[in-house]
């Protein structure tokens, strides 16, 4: 390990071990999170059974070369990404990412159409969360899915997502690992709605169906993600926060929370504590909404620290899944899933090295003073320092080296798709 490295790390851990934080043990930690990558960001969720273009009001602008075309080009691709992000993690599949040569429906996909992908996380160590799409299909119709108010759409739709969890139990047994599976659906109307609990009504009764079948949670765990609006459902959208959040309780389901569905003053780090003391689990979509649900990558700006702290200090880490979401097609698709997964991380790796007992001593005791003096101070704190420790042991480029390997796989792969 390079020697100037090595000794700011020294000098870092001896910084905060004065404000009682042991760094060891901080890395420990963080080694055990694990951040399920999203694939969709490689190739704009498009996905391999070629269906119909992207639709249910999400959508990716720019035009960067390479996305991948296939399985085998997405997995090389992942490859690279995890090659340049510490720890061992996890990679979100959606249902159209299916590798098979087969002509099949998504009403039709079985376990053996992801076959591939087990395979490769086996040899990857890696595991693997699941999504049924319930979007860029001639069945979502009119702006909805599964609360279609026909049955036949309803019905299609209800099969794909009981095949799905059939595929999820099998990623979660395959790799002796929970998969976590994640609904959601854009269903809703662009302007204002006559019937606002009809749709929810079949919502409700269509997810009953698709759960009633009993999954060993060892193998999968089912989450339900809200959303406040998207292109074309503004007025309205059946699965709401309030909907989301009350069949998760109500049903035993995670509920997915994603940064950017909700209205553009609230926040999911001050959801969290609120949640998680009624014992649901929860998933998130990390992501950065501008202005609106934008799905930007996701920076290191004041939201993600934030998340980041509400999981620490409330010891959230075993409870809370942590996947991202976001799509940008306006730059090297490898470096957006980098810069996202390795500010997660680092916003981790942050929140871990605060004097937690210490702060909330202080906000007991109503010192409001030492509280805002210590949470300040810590900002200029060496965690640069620990961070780039971090990256050499776990064998990834430090600091901003990363981009050269990136920018060679481009010219060496990517620019001769
Ligand atoms: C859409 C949701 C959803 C999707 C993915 C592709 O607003 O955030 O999670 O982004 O399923
Ligand atoms: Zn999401």
């Amino acid at each position: 390990m390079d020697k100037l490295l090595k000794r700011q790390f020294e000098e870092a851990k001896a910084i905060y071990a004065k404000i009682g934080i042991d760094v060891d043990e901080v890395l420990n930690k963080l080694a055990q999170v694990k951040i399920s990558l999203h694939c969709w960001q490689g190739d704009d969720v498009r996905g391999f059974l070629k269906s119909e273009e992207l639709s249910g009001g999400i959508s990716v602008t720019g035009n960067y070369p390479g996305a991948a075309r296939t399985p085998l080009e997405l997995r090389k691709d992942l490859e690279k990404a995890f090659s340049l992000i510490p720890g061992k993690h996890k990679v979100n599949l959606h249902a159209i990412y299916a590798d098979t040569d087969e002509k099949v429906d998504v009403d039709q996909l079985e376990p053996k159409h992801f076959t591939p992908w087990v395979n490769w996380a086996k040899e990857q160590g890696l595991g693997l969360d699941f999504n049924p799409t319930c979007f860029s299909h001639p069945n979502f119709k009119d702006g909805f899915s599964i609360s279609h108010p026909d049955s036949s759409i309803r019905d299609f739709w209800i099969t794909h997502c009981k095949a799905a969890r059939k595929i999820a139990a099998y990623f979660g047994k395959e790799l002796n690992q929970t998969c976590i599976t994640n609904f959601w659906f854009p269903d809703g109307f662009k302007d204002i709605p006559v019937d606002r609990m009809a749709p929810r009504k079949r919502m409700k009764e269509a997810l009953d169906e698709v759960f009633s079948e009993e999954i060993s949670y060892q193998y999968n765990v089912d989450a339900v993600e809200s959303k406040l609006f998207g292109i074309g459902s503004e007025s309205y959208v059946v699965g709401s926060h309030e909907f989301c959040l009350s069949y998760a309780l109500q049903n035993k389901k995670a509920i997915c929370l994603d940064v950017g569905h909700f209205h553009p003053t609230e926040t999911i780090s001050n959801k969290l504590s609120a949640i998680a003391l009624f014992d649901t689990e929860i998933l998130l979509h990390v992501s950065r909404p501008v202005r609106w649900d934008s799905d930007h990558v996701v920076i290191m700006d004041d939201e993600l620290q934030e998340i980041a702290k509400e999981l620490v200090r409330n010891n959230l880490l075993d409870k809370v899944h942590i996947g991202l979401d976001y799509f940008d097609a306006s730059i090297n698709r490898i470096a957006a899933w980098v810069i996202g997964s390795r500010n997660m991380l680092k916003a981790l790796l942050r929140a871990m090295l605060e004097p937690i007992e210490m702060l909330k001593e202080a906000e007991n005791k109503a010192d409001f003073t030492t509280r805002l003096v210590l949470l300040e101070e810590m900002k200029s704190y060496p965690f640069g320092a620990v961070w780039d420790y971090y990256c050499a042991t776990a064998n990834v480029p430090i600091r901003e080296s990363w981009l050269a390997d990136v920018k060679k796989y481009e010219k060496d792969v990517l620019l001769k798709r």
